[in-house]
């Protein structure tokens, strides 16, 4: 089973063009504000406050890339869909995060994220269309899976899927995830690994 021996924190970039320059392989998360995200790359990578997690949604508006095991970047991207930002700070987002997610020949994957607890988004649905249309290759990664019973999850990932269904003729492969409880942690590891080290 893969396991990460050792995450280090390389650098922000507010620009995709000062994000390192060597090309390994990468993989980006992307989620609403307060998602989890910060939470999942602890879990994942073992190292507690790797990515900071905070209560205060919106606050880094930075590209963060983590060297793991000197072979790959984890790259914890903004978060979207924050209320008490100003327009010109959305637009900044938007630019910066295009950018990077349309001219990184080394981006592999983008891992998006989505509370498992809430009805299908509008935001995530459209930014994950927006993602298809470009080619990216996807995988839906549900947080929080603790916060609700197994029933009211199952529903939720079924509203997702059937919603994104609308716009998509194939759905991308999903995973059901607890930063609280650890659960997925396996399984994401195991992806990682295939996307990683097997040219997948
Ligand atoms: N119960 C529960 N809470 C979580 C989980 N993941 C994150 N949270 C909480 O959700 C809030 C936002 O988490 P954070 O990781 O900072 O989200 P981010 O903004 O997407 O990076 C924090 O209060 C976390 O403690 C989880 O798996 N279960
Ligand atoms: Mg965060």
């Amino acid at each position: 089973m893969y396991q990460i021996k050792e995450a280090i924190f390389e650098k922000s970039a507010s620009n995709y063009l000062q994000c390192p320059k060597n090309e390994l392989p990468e993989i980006a998360f992307i989620g609403r504000s307060n998602v989890g995200k910060s939470s999942l790359i602890n879990m994942l990578t073992g190292v507690k406050n790797l990515a900071k997690t905070s209560q205060t949604p919106g606050k880094t508006q930075l590209i963060n890339h983590f060297l793991v095991d000197k072979k790959w970047y984890l790259v914890d991207l903004p978060g979207y869909g924050f209320a008490k930002v100003p327009l010109s700070e959305k637009g900044k987002w938007e630019k910066m995060t295009w950018d990077y997610l349309l001219n990184r020949p080394n981006l592999r994957y983008v891992f998006v994220l989505i509370d498992l607890r809430i009805p299908p988004q509008k935001i995530d649905l459209e930014f994950l269309y927006k993602l298809g249309e470009n080619g990216l290759p996807i995988k839906l990664i549900f947080t929080k899976a603790d916060k609700v019973k197994t029933m009211e999850a199952q529903k939720n990932t079924t509203a997702f899927r059937e919603a994104m269904a609308v716009d998509w003729k194939i759905i991308p492969e999903f995973f059901i995830t607890s930063a609280e409880r650890k659960n997925g942690k396996t399984e994401l590891l195991g992806l990682i690994e295939e996307i990683i080290f097997d040219n997948f």
